[in-house]
């Protein structure tokens, strides 16, 4: 018997057994309160370390981030000349790399940023007004995060078509490849595709698979949302063209994943989610998809296997996940 427990007001509680997610949109604020490290701690080899100007910075945006709820406006941020600075570098020698290495898909949302969110190399997007743009394109939104977050709570993000988003840049010193997110990794990474409604699709059922998973299948997930949403290739007219976040945001990157140094090896969600990987330096090895389309097929036949004692389905004139008991 199938029963849909967000249709009563007393929300049952599932099984113990079962991790707690998140139900609907506003229990998002919770994971502001659990962050595995605050934005301003810097690991001792961060190049940023030494750098007291760059740290008290960093403490600044943690602290926005800290402060946020939902439906509140994204605090608007006023760049220095020098973070300016970065953002133009990436930003031109990245825009010269899209036309010939960025798959089709970012290529069209490309132009519509520029014209409506602010993007050029003279400013830094504000995350207000692309969260805007994404909820106006794909019901995609942002929110600011102020540190890094578990793989749980950052995929049950997108469950919600929510994306956690930092807005800090990264130091001066490193503008062509940073192993941890920064605003350049958002909004030319990863801003672009949420657009895109099967991509906004794709990375949804990616987040609705990790809801109450196991501990073992959320790692799966992550790992291939790892080699998909942030590292994923595809190809086009038998060529390889990139959509992953991680490429579309590092020069030194870009270009790199297109030439015959990694190795290659078909998208095949049961053997992508298990693929061991290097977080500090670029991939030796790259999974290719077909399409968006078929991609989000093969995952929907892997989320299957994932072993949870209910479904979920997301309501979106509520913003809430429903449960619905058995498989
Ligand atoms: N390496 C990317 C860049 O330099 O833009 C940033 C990240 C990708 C994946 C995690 S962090
Ligand atoms: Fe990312």
């Amino acid at each position: 018997s199938k029963y849909i427990h967000v249709l009563s007001r007393a929300h049952r509680s599932l099984d113990e057994s079962v991790p707690w997610f998140p139900r609907k949109l506003r229990d998002l604020d919770q994971f502001a309160n659990r962050v595995l490290s605050y934005g301003s701690e810097l690991d001792a080899d961060h190049p940023g370390f030494r750098d007291v100007l760059y740290r008290k910075r960093r403490k600044e945006f943690a602290d926005i981030a800290h402060r946020y709820r939902h439906n509140q406006p994204i605090p608007r941020v006023t760049y220095t000349e020098q973070e300016i600075a970065t953002w133009a570098t990436v930003f031109r020698e990245l825009t010269q790399l899209y036309p010939a290495h960025a798959c089709k898909e970012f290529n069209n949302v490309f132009p519509l940023l520029i014209d409506n969110c602010g993007y050029n190399e003279r400013n830094i997007p504000q995350l207000e007004d692309v969260s805007q743009f994404l909820q106006d394109c794909s019901g995609f939104r942002l929110r600011p995060v102020a540190g890094l977050l578990s793989s749980r709570d950052f995929l049950a993000g997108l469950a919600f078509r929510v994306f956690h988003s930092t807005q800090y840049i990264r130091h001066h010193s490193v503008p062509m490849y940073t192993p941890e997110p920064d605003v350049c990794h958002e909004l030319l990474g990863h801003v672009p595709l949420f657009a895109d409604p099967d991509f906004a699709e794709f990375s949804q059922e990616i987040g609705m698979a990790s809801l109450g998973a196991p501990d073992e299948y959320v790692t799966r997930l992550a790992t291939l949302y790892w080699f998909t949403v942030e590292f994923g290739l595809c190809v086009e007219k038998d060529e390889r063209k990139a959509y992953g976040a991680g490429l579309l945001s590092s020069f030194g990157e870009l270009q790199y994943c297109v030439s015959d140094k990694p190795s290659i090896m078909p998208f095949d969600p049961f053997r992508a989610s298990i693929q061991p990987y290097p977080i500090t330096s670029y991939q030796p090895t790259y999974f290719l998809a077909e399409s968006f389309k078929d991609a989000k097929e093969k995952l929907r036949q892997y989320a299957m296997t994932i072993p949870r004692p209910f479904s979920v389905h997301y309501n979106p004139y509520t913003q809430a996940i429903e449960v619905i008991d058995g498989k």
